[in-house]
């Protein structure tokens, strides 16, 4: 007997804006993430306002998923995944997001995704909205702060609700919608930078946009949720958190309330609204904090409460630590908080690698909610490079993922109800907070370059096969 239950989800997640490519093809709008440049580590990408000629825009060509699906899901099943995460491009289906009528060559092409998914026994779980507002919506409404978007946001998901009834089951309404509450979620998530041009990382942090466009985002959230299950009874819709776990750097008392609030505004706040339905009893003390004011309309409580989720999502890359001394050293998590932990080794771009702590989240998560969890992103972003047979040899992304499914495995042991494990980019792809291609997380190593170059074809690294077995033995077998 396995430790994982029969019928786990096991794959990889993708999100559209960042695999698909094909950014103008067959009626496809501009998203947000296609006005975003190149960067690196060190380099902040940026954001433009109308695309620059001779600028290279990674998201543009991606690793062209639109025309090699048929191929990546053929060897996601020779790996035998039984789920594969990804998302829809809103701006395939409603170009500009206030269109009426649907884009039907959108549409179309999910079509194809979903039937080959099908095809290959693969459940798709799909993001409605992964990083890729309309472009168009930022400019009109400064994103998520206007209200406007409930309404236009509720169009695209009864779309696309009816249009893949049969083929999916399993729905996460926004990506991460915590980082929402940190600047680089401006540009990825809320979409309030209405005229910005420049460095993501400098992009208007205004806290009261922003925590209006995250409840704008909750109520969106809690209708859908509530729609699909006075529609279609079948769906199962889910939250997804990027999990910032934070320990107290020290035994200081302060260190462990800092700590704790940091687990609170960063995670709990949204997915206490998701899951119990209503703001938790710290809101009050974040707004006053922060000087916002939300603007809640009348029912918006109410919807909440109607609108909660059936599963929790989340991703998990890394743990920080949270201290009040000034002279700590800081990490480089995406947060921007943390300090370094001396226990912990870190990657290449400084995300601190903590099985443990994947261990510590699920029973955190799982004690405060006590609803099914799954895991839909958790993965090493490295350098490969191939070796003299011509293959990558990836053991330091095998160690990573072997040492976060046992702690997995513990947790499960543990009393938590896990559904399913997805790893992120499970096929290499444009990373998120950089737009490199460098910053690989793939089984399979995909010839595509920082400068655009590549052409384009597919390669089984070592960790493919690794991955294949531990799939095969339901998590049994991690050698
Ligand atoms: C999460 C996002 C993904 C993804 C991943 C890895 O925050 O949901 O879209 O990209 O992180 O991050 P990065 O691409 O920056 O390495």
């Amino acid at each position: 007997m396995s430790v994982l239950k029969d019928g786990f989800l096991w794959g990889g997640a993708v999100a559209a804006n960042q695999f698909e490519g094909a950014w103008d093809v067959d009626g496809k709008g501009p998203s947000t993430s296609d006005m975003c440049t190149n960067g690196s580590h060190k380099v902040p990408k940026r954001v433009t306002k109308t695309i620059l000629p001779g600028t290279l825009y990674p998201s543009h060509e991606a690793i062209d998923f639109y025309h090699h699906y048929e191929e990546d899901i053929a060897l996601f099943a020779e790996m035998g995944f039984t789920c594969f995460r990804t998302s829809i491009n809103w701006t395939r289906i409603f170009p500009t997001g206030m269109e009426e009528e649907p884009n039907e060559k959108g549409l179309a092409f999910y079509d194809r995704v979903f039937d080959c998914c099908k095809k290959h026994g693969i459940e798709p779980l799909v993001t409605i909205s992964h990083y890729e507002l309309p472009f168009a919506l930022v400019e009109k409404y400064n994103g998520w702060e206007s209200r406007e978007l409930i309404g236009l946001f509720e169009n695209y998901c009864h779309t696309v609700f009816e249009r893949y009834k049969g083929k999916v089951k399993y729905w996460l309404t926004f990506n991460e919608i915590n980082i929402g509450t940190m600047p680089m979620g401006t540009v990825l998530s809320t979409g309030t930078f209405k005229g910005y041009e420049g460095p993501v990382t400098e992009a208007p942090d205004d806290q009261q946009a922003k925590y209006q466009a995250l409840h704008h985002q909750f109520v969106a959230s809690a209708k859908i949720v509530k729609y699909a299950h006075e529609h279609y009874p079948e769906y199962k819709l889910g939250n997804m958190i990027c999990f910032i776990t934070s320990y107290p750097y020290t035994c200081n008392p302060d260190d462990v309330i800092k700590s704790q609030e940091q687990m609170r505004e960063k995670n709990w706040y949204c997915s206490d609204v998701m899951v119990r339905g209503e703001y938790p009893s710290f809101a009050k003390r974040i707004w006053e904090k922060k000087g916002v004011n939300v603007k809640i309309e009348d029912g918006d409580l109410e919807i909440l409460k109607e609108g909660t989720v059936d599963f929790y999502t989340f991703s998990y890359y890394m743990s920080n630590c949270i201290t009040v001394d000034p002279n700590a050293t800081g990490s480089d998590d995406i947060n921007g908080q943390g300090v370094k932990n001396p226990y912990l080794k870190s990657s290449d771009w400084g995300w601190q690698i903590d099985p443990k702590g994947l261990r510590y989240t699920l029973n955190e998560i799982y004690d405060r909610y006590r609803i099914p969890l799954m895991v839909v992103e958790n993965g090493l972003g490295a350098y490969d490079e191939k070796g003299a047979d011509g293959m990558v040899h990836d053991t330091y992304r095998i160690d990573y993922l072997r040492s976060h499914i046992e702690q997995m495995k513990e947790a499960v042991k543990d009393g938590v109800d896990l559904m399913g494990y997805t790893t992120w980019g499970c096929i290499d792809l444009v990373s998120a907070s950089t737009g490199e291609m460098a910053k690989r997380y793939g089984f399979i190593y995909v010839n595509k370059f920082d400068d655009g170059t590549g052409d384009l074809s597919r390669e089984k690294k070592e960790s493919f096969f690794w991955y294949k077995k531990v799939i095969g033995s339901n998590g049994e077998d991690l050698t």
